[in-house]
């Protein structure tokens, strides 16, 4: 399965197209592709040719489910893969030439300036579990209505609709880009019901990929949440799929992607989950243990902003 994978970063690599992007560090991309993942006896698409958080990616999803989009609560787990954002935005709205470590330690210190300054904007936490709804008054005006929790219906439909084909997270507020600090780019997750057994599959779009860093982590995230919802829904776990629109390779990436290409798969991790949590939003860190993962060591890379 892993294989899978590696090719499309060979393919990337080798047949991309060559551009400069956003963030000005430049990529090779394709446009559109396809991996699957069999979940089932506790598979998980965990990457093996490196080292990967997974625990690291786990909080982050726990948090997604918490709703909330300032980064103090991962930095206070040691979490530090959105500490970059909130940097450049402080640096750019304030001129001061503050070093990130700094400014994250100002962060888990002070509670009022990571309030002002931690937040990412109305990222996945918040349209996932409370997407914002108006109400229109009689005046012609219009106040903010009680929000909708995605996640909660998703968990509710499977158990009372299994069969729906309607099954779906969506972060793209169309509404809100604009205020987020970086729009969503596993941005829908649609979950199926079927197959032999009835299990629960899911796809996951996701419209800009850094094949290299991201992807490992929303690979395992992605398999993470759709068992989870499978232990609440009293579901077999049945297949990941991941589709990406522009799948992409930093070009600051390359020791990474010839050292990665350069190595053997070894084995095939497992999940176990040793508990049933009362609710999708009751997971905790503690709730989850990796078997057989012996990966080649970390590769690092800088991450594009
Ligand atoms: N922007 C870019 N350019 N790449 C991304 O992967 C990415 N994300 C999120 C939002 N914007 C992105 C942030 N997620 C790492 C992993 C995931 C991230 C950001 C950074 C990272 O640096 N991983 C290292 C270290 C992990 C650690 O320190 O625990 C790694 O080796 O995996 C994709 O959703």
């Amino acid at each position: 399965p892993e294989q899978q994978y590696l090719d499309l970063m060979r393919r990337i690599w080798s047949e991309g197209d060559q551009r400069m992007d956003r963030t000005g560090v430049g990529t090779r991309s394709v446009f559109g592709a396809m991996l699957r993942f069999d979940l089932a006896d506790g598979a998980m698409p965990l990457v093996t040719t490196k080292r990967v958080y997974w625990k690291t990616a786990t909080r982050e999803l726990l948090w997604f489910l918490t709703g909330n989009t300032n980064i103090r609560p991962l930095v206070l787990q040691g979490v530090k893969i959105w500490n970059e954002w909130p940097h450049a935005r402080y640096v750019a709205e304030t001129g001061e030439q503050v070093p990130l470590e700094e400014f994250v330690q100002r962060i888990a210190d002070d509670e009022a300036f990571a309030a002002r300054w931690g937040d990412l904007g109305p990222v996945y936490g918040k349209q996932w579990v409370d997407w914002p709804t108006y109400e229109a008054q009689s005046d012609g005006s219009f106040r903010p209505g009680p929000g909708i929790n995605q996640v909660a219906e998703v968990v509710e439909s499977l158990r009372s609709n299994p069969g729906s084909r309607r099954h779906i997270i969506e972060g793209w507020n169309v509404a809100e880009l604009d205020a987020m600090a970086l729009p969503p780019c596993h941005k829908t997750y649609q979950f199926h019901v079927g197959g032999e057994g009835a299990k629960l599959n899911c796809l996951l779009y996701q419209r800009s990929c850094d094949v290299a860093l991201g992807l490992p982590f929303n690979l395992w995230s992605a398999a993470l949440l759709t068992r989870m919802i499978a232990q609440q829904v009293g579901l077999q776990p049945g297949e990941l799929v991941w589709t990406g629109g522009d799948a992409h390779l930093y070009l600051n990436h390359e020791a990474l992607i010839a050292e990665q290409l350069s190595r053997e798969l070894q084995g095939r991790p497992r999940l176990e989950i040793l508990r049933r949590p009362p609710s999708i939003f009751d997971y905790t860190i503690e709730d989850f243990v990796v078997h057989d993962y012996t990966p080649h060591g970390p590769i690092k890379a800088p991450v594009a902003v």
